[in-house]
């Protein structure tokens, strides 16, 4: 089953030079593609249409600031069963929940500075892609 997902490296995974490890690892998933890629600063308008399900919480508008504290590098990721399997090298929110061999995981201790966004199912994808890559068929 091929879907494609969106994965954003949060400001924080390029900042500590991440970017190659992270990416590294998408790449090394048996027939999984990367479709499109690009670093750049998110506006508050993409933010505020891409997080629009978390106005109102206490963490809203922090977590607005920190996206746009510098560049992020978002991908489109293709393959097999890949909204699942992002998730899960991603690991859950919570990086000192989140088990060791998971991006999170392995390199995060802070909820707000998580490294990694991946789109949490096909209909979220297929949103998510557009604000991020409207081009895209
Ligand atoms: P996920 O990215 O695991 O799907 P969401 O969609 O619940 O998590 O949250 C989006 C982002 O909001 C998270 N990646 C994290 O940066 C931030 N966030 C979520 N919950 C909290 C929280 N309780 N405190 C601070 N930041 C949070």
């Amino acid at each position: 089953m091929s879907q494609r997902t969106l994965v954003l490296l949060k400001p924080d995974a390029v900042r500590r030079g991440l970017i190659g490890e992270i990416v590294g690892r998408v790449e090394r998933k048996a027939g999984w593609t990367i479709t499109a890629l690009e670093l750049r600063t998110l506006d508050a308008e993409t933010l505020r249409t891409h997080y629009a399900e978390h106005v109102g919480r206490p963490f809203y508008e922090p977590l607005l600031e920190f996206m746009a504290s510098g560049p992020s590098v978002a991908l489109v990721v293709e393959g097999e069963r890949v909204v699942e399997g992002m998730r899960a090298l991603a690991g859950p929110t919570d990086p000192i929940a989140a088990p060791p061999g998971s991006i999170r995981g392995d390199f995060g201790t802070v909820v707000r500075e998580n490294l990694i966004h991946a789109s949490d199912s096909p209909e979220s994808a297929e949103r998510e892609l557009k604000i991020f890559f409207p081009g895209l068929a």
